[in-house]
């Protein structure tokens, strides 16, 4: 009895960690915070955009989720940023006159995460 609790909740351990600690980076987080508010007045929501979905691989869990979704955010000419975790997909809308869409997949690819172009 003693052991299967200890074996359960050595999974349990496991798989809360499952992403290691780069997705719970608090530094990180803040700055990338900062930069969203330094921008946001920049950053009007009025171009005519480009559709694209890429898919983004390797997101554990619901911070990464978020993690991938600030950095899109955060970038300058993005909006409508949607990220699914269950998907393992980004859809968004750019502004093809400021931003590449390689330069959006190395953000996405340098937050930690694993980038499939359409
Ligand atoms: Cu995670």
């Amino acid at each position: 009895m003693k052991w299967s609790l200890l074996l359960l909740a050595s999974l349990m351990f496991i798989a809360l960690n499952a992403c290691g600690s780069e997705c719970h980076d608090s530094e990180e987080k803040t700055e990338s915070l900062e930069q969203g508010q330094g921008e946001l007045e920049l950053k009007q929501e009025d171009f005519e955009g480009v559709s694209l979905e890429i898919g983004v691989l390797e997101m554990g869990c619901n911070m990464c989720r978020g993690k991938v979704e600030r950095t899109l955010t955060g970038l300058p000419g993005m909006k409508d940023v949607e990220v699914s975790l269950e998907d393992e997909k980004a859809s968004f809308v750019y502004n093809p006159e400021v931003i590449h869409p390689d330069s959006i997949a190395a953000a996405v690819t340098r937050a930690g995460y694993v980038v499939i172009m359409p």
